[in-house]
């Protein structure tokens, strides 16, 4: 039925419904902001934040989006000149949000010019990121891994772009890291500057006097965009659109105040802007996402395809609730006004949210690249205190599970390496292996998983 609806575009826009369109004059917008890695994430969250921010008037910080690897984005978007629906779902109707940010997709391989040209641009005064975790090429000592980083990561567009800055005379950026890595600014500022030292330590010199890296914490959950979804928006639209992200009502954005020049008026748009993110994003890595993997892995083995099936589930819920509000919570320390029981109990009501389907899978997949900052560091924060981990060493030994197979082909960037190493040594010698000084996992929980798993 929906085949026969209009695209979505500059054109058809004003036939969406006047509450589900952006108020600010397109026309008027230049572009501010490259973002790498336009997936979904990005589009319900910090686009969705600065479009409204457009809305309030300051038009500066229209958005060029950069795919890495994919073109199928820009497929999705450039023909909708940009413009693309943001539904969130709660009880009840969702509600719209056609987002005209986004001016212009480009793709990693093909429009390497362009996207120096845009880091180059004297309007550009913002790089943002949501490239996931594997997309830093860390070693597993958190070193930048020099070869994976040289096959068209950001660190070659960066240091390529910034290099044009600075040779035009141009002032630095404000780089943006938004993934969910602990300390994901610093983490940004100290790989970007190992590539440097390789490639061009002067460079390396002036992007540590011109660019700063704010930490953020970012959270919304937006769950892989489905066939369904799109006929559902489509209806709801009038317009069919095959960009569109779905999302929960929730969102939410803190980003340290440490910004190298200019930037949208977030904080009119409800971004919390600080002098400290760590107490934030502390508390969103190890509760909100150590539950959410944790039940991935419980989840899959007790046979639940989704977040909102497993958490209903009572043989899997008091396990969750007691790695939140017994395992992770203690382990930090609140910024003023952060209430660690209040958190729980409201992400408690997010994951319950049947609305958003959200795969299991979806979470279950780079496990190695989220359980050290997930997991492991709350395991050592409560060894450092003489505290066990029930429930992450259970949602451990539902990973190792996964990691043998149990729930189909695994997507992991060290797949191969853990796959073999999983299938060749039961739980506890496995443990060893990968959280050793030297494992593929080691440096980030010192206990000795012999008497860990032993006990
Ligand atoms: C999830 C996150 O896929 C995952 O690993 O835990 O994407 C999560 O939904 C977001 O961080 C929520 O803000």
């Amino acid at each position: 039925m929906t085949d026969a609806l209009p695209r979505l575009s500059p054109e058809t826009l004003a036939s969406a419904p006047a509450d589900a369109r952006f108020t600010h004059d397109r026309a008027q917008a230049t572009i501010g902001i490259v973002h790498f890695g336009i997936g979904a994430f990005h589009r319900a969250h910090q686009a969705w934040y600065t479009d409204r921010a457009m809305d309030a008037g300051d038009t500066r910080w229209g958005i060029c989006g950069v795919s890495l690897r994919s073109a199928s984005v820009a497929e999705q978007l450039m023909p909708q000149g940009g413009l693309y629906t943001v539904a969130e779902r709660g009880a009840g109707a969702p509600r719209l949000r056609v987002v005209g940010g986004v001016h212009e997709v480009l793709v990693g391989p093909d429009d390497r010019a362009a996207i120096l040209e845009r880091l180059a641009a004297p309007n550009t005064h913002i790089a943002s990121f949501t490239v996931t975790e594997k997309g830093y090429c860390r070693k597993a000592d958190g070193s930048l891994d020099l070869e994976r980083a040289d096959e068209g990561s950001i660190y070659g567009f960066l240091g390529e772009g910034l290099a044009r800055r600075r040779a035009q005379g141009l002032p630095g950026l404000t780089l943006l890291s938004c993934d969910n890595l602990a300390d994901n600014g610093r983490t940004l500022e100290r790989l970007l500057g190992q590539w440097c030292a390789h490639h061009d330590p002067e460079l390396g010199a002036w992007i540590a006097q011109t660019c700063t890296f704010p930490g953020t914490m970012v959270d919304r959950i937006v769950p892989a965009t489905t066939d369904a979804d799109r006929a559902a928006v489509a209806q709801q639209l009038g317009l069919a659109d095959e960009a569109c992200v779905v999302t929960e009502a929730f969102s939410q954005w803190v980003i340290e105040d440490r910004f190298a020049g200019p930037r949208p008026a977030w904080e009119d748009v409800g971004v919390q802007i600080v002098a400290e993110v760590t107490p934030y994003e502390a508390a969103k890595l190890r509760m909100l996402n150590g539950a959410h993997s944790a039940l991935a892995y419980i989840g899959l083995a007790a046979g639940h395809t989704f977040v909102h099936e497993a958490v209903a589930d009572p043989a899997i819920r008091p396990r969750i609730e007691d790695l939140m509000r017994k395992e992770a919570a203690p382990t930090l320390t609140p910024a003023p006004g952060q209430d660690l029981d209040a958190y729980a109990k409201a992400l408690l009501a997010r994951f319950e949210n049947p609305a958003l389907a959200h795969r299991l899978a979806q979470i279950a997949m780079d496990g190695s690249q989220k359980i050290p900052q997930r997991w492991l560091e709350t395991l050592e924060a409560n060894r450092e205190a003489g505290r066990s981990c029930p429930a992450i060493l259970a949602a451990l030994k539902a990973w190792f599970c996964h990691l043998r197979g149990a729930n189909g082909p695994l997507e992991d960037p060290m797949a191969d390496e853990l796959a073999k190493l999983a299938r060749a040594h039961e739980d506890t010698e496995l443990a060893c292996l990968l959280f050793a000084p030297e494992g593929l996992l080691g440096g980030t929980w010192n206990a000795d998983p012999a008497k860990v798993f032993a006990g």
